[in-house]
């Protein structure tokens, strides 16, 4: 593999090129696809608009350069090894030979279901082959998928389907996850109540629950493959257009979708693939992300297997049976890149080093966090516990705008420094601004994180709503592209993420909008007013504070409280629960009607000896209040 890079003078020479000609750059790494015709111009770009393209009017499909390009030479390699919730159950190999056919194969079965190049598809499915299946078929045949993370409430999963106007939905019977067996056929029923542009529903058989198939709807996967062919001719993409959709939270209103389109993306993932993951022929790499999020797009699916490598999937949780169940699939499958989020590390962190103790951990190399800060403590634990000393730590910092991995040490090249997410990678020019616009330059600086010159995997727009992701992404500061993180330049150049800067709470790697979790608080019919904000937590990274104005008439304040936990369970999802509900007289606003979070913060995180000028409020005596309430809060 030649574009990877295997020395620290390497890295360096690198990103000079990548710099200083980056149409050269991309150019070179882009050769080694196959195409069906070759891009014209490497890139063309104006972050005002925004409007951003690469290797335009290339043609290509992505699933040729995971199916056909392999199966010459690793057509009997696995391309997907599948360990399932219960350890007792069989894992199961596919080849890459055996996942073309399955691809094809299903890719040929959404076409006789009406699906065609364009159309939206949903992805619904719990952590199983098929669904990887699922997102290569709709690449084949150039229709969009959209992947919804199966643990989201039938409401977010309705709102996803009507943004994007879906026309089919590909799902199961339910998902295992530990000792739960979750209804997801049953979620996808509810949805589609509110929703009507999906025509047909594919159900694949996983779990065995009772289901209900809506006749002319609902059909069952097994019977839908039922002598279709296992060949398929791939639909020739421009470079341009849409791949996927996938919709994250952001500050303001509902999630929006995130655009990546065919040529870029697929370059991009398999570069950083290689180079962050320094992956080898005969590796087994695993990344423990779901497909519900980007990760799980890039690096379970779309990075490792452009990279003709062999990719783990699991189906479960890390706690079941017990807390030693990743360290006994690294052991089992001889993991060599193990790829996961700091919250993973820390809740294992709580049971000790005993689960580990059985086993060996002796395949691995290099060990991987994303999603979140990883913590001093835990970086270490996992430094020394799973990668016994001797593996480098990769602390990938990156996002679902982003499409791939931006800042990152290249293992066993870049030095690491724990909590530290290193240097960017080459393509990648970073810039740090204060609040002002200025970009603070040299070393020892802290600021806004924003980009300054496009990548491959850039999103090019959020679905049907171009002017959102302008004023979103590019508007905050003048022809950079905003991350909406902190950062800090270290004495030595080194970046190290400081968490959001924006209404956006990073909850155990998931991300949440402040404005998202309160809407979804404002639906209980006795909840006058909410404000939330994030908190430090232990192992959630930060947890949900909220703070609430109700109507207590005729309730304990628990049952309240037990109450807007289940709406908001209701209407987001489980993830998005307050962890601490605070029932307050009224909120700390601004003249204008602002609600003050600065104030609310602190008294979140428990810091409230200095709560800075609060003469400019409407209401300052409710500050006090709130700070009173604030010790007995659960
Ligand atoms: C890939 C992914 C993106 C946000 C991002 C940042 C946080 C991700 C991080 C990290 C510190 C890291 N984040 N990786 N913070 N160090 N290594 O997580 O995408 O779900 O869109 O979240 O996650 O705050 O802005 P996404």
């Amino acid at each position: 593999m030649s574009n990877k890079i295997q020395t620290l003078s390497g890295y360096i020479h690198e990103y000079q090129k990548s710099v200083q000609d980056p149409d050269n750059f991309w150019g070179k790494i882009a050769d080694s696809f196959y195409w069906h015709k070759r891009w014209d111009k490497v890139v063309d770009w104006n972050f005002e608009k925004p409007d951003v393209k690469w290797f335009i009017n290339g043609k290509v499909n992505i699933t040729e350069n995971i199916l056909e390009k392999h199966l010459f030479l690793l057509g009997d390699k696995p391309a997907i090894i599948w360990e399932p919730n219960d350890p007792d159950e069989q894992a199961r190999t596919i080849t890459y030979y055996e996942l073309y056919e399955l691809v094809c194969q299903f890719a040929n079965t959404m076409k006789a279901q009406g699906v065609e190049k364009g159309d939206r598809v949903i992805i619904y499915m719990p952590m199983v082959p098929e669904a990887a299946v699922a997102m290569l078929a709709c690449a084949r045949i150039g229709a969009v998928h959209s992947v919804v993370f199966a643990g989201f409430s039938a409401k977010s999963l309705a709102d996803r389907i009507e943004d994007c106007q879906a026309k089919m939905v590909l799902t199961s019977d339910g998902n295992f996850r530990g000792e739960k067996m979750i209804p997801v056929k049953a979620v996808v029923d509810e949805a589609l109540e509110a929703t009507n542009s999906i025509e047909k529903v594919i159900v694949l058989k996983r779990t065995g629950q009772d289901v209900i198939m809506k006749e002319g709807r609902d059909i069952w996967w097994h019977e839908a493959i039922e002598g279709v062919s296992k060949e398929n001719k791939a639909e020739i993409m421009d470079s341009e257009d849409m791949l996927f959709i996938l919709y994250t939270s952001g500050s303001t209103g509902k999630p929006k979708g995130v655009v990546h389109t065919c040529g870029g993306y697929m370059v991009y993932t398999m570069y950083t693939f290689q180079n962050v993951f320094q992956y080898n022929n005969g590796d087994v790499y695993w990344c423990t992300a779901d497909i519900g999020w980007i990760t799980g797009h890039s690096y379970i699916v779309y990075g490792p297997l452009l990279a003709g490598a062999t990719t783990l999937m699991f189906e479960g949780v890390p706690t079941y049976p017990n807390p030693g169940r990743f360290w006994a699939i690294c052991d089992k499958h001889k993991v060599n890149q193990f790829y996961t989020a700091p919250t993973a590390i820390r809740a294992l962190q709580v049971f000790g080093t005993e689960p580990l103790e059985p086993y060996k951990l002796d395949s691995l190399r290099v060990i991987g966090s994303v999603g979140e800060p990883i913590n001093e403590e835990a970086w270490h634990w996992y430094h020394d516990h799973v990668g016994k000393g001797r593996c480098p730590i990769v602390d990938t910092w990156w996002q679902t705008e982003t499409g791939g991995i931006m800042v990152s040490p290249i293992p066993g090249v870049t030095p690491t420094k724990p909590s530290y997410a290193t240097l960017p990678l080459p393509g990648i020019q970073l810039a740090i601004l204060d609040n002002d616009g200025n970009e603070l330059k040299g070393n020892s600086v802290e600021g806004n994180l924003c980009i300054k010159f496009p990548w491959p995997a850039i999103l090019r727009t959020t679905y049907g709503d171009h002017e959102r992701c302008r004023q979103t992404y590019f508007s905050s500061f003048k022809g950079y592209y905003f991350t909406g993180d902190g950062v800090k330049r270290d004495e030595d150049g080194y970046y190290r993420i400081l968490g959001r800067v924006d209404d956006v709470i990073n909850v155990s790697g998931h991300r949440m909008g402040t404005a998202e979790v309160e809407n979804a608080i404002n639906e209980h019919p006795k909840v006058v007013e909410s404000a939330v904000v994030g908190f430090p937590h232990e192992i959630k990274g930060q947890g949900i504070y909220a703070f609430v104005i109700c109507d207590m008439e005729g309730r304990s304040e628990e049952n309240l409280k037990n109450e807007i936990r289940e709406t908001v369970n209701k209407i987001i999802g489980p993830i998005a629960k307050p962890d601490r509900i605070q029932i307050v007289p009224g909120l700390p606003k601004t003249r204008s009607g602002k609600i003050m979070r600065r104030i609310l913060r602190k008294v979140a995180t428990g810091d409230t000896s200095n709560m800075g000028d609060t003469s400019t409020l409407l209401n300052p005596d409710v500050v006090e209040e709130i700070i009173q309430g604030a010790g007995k809060v659960n």
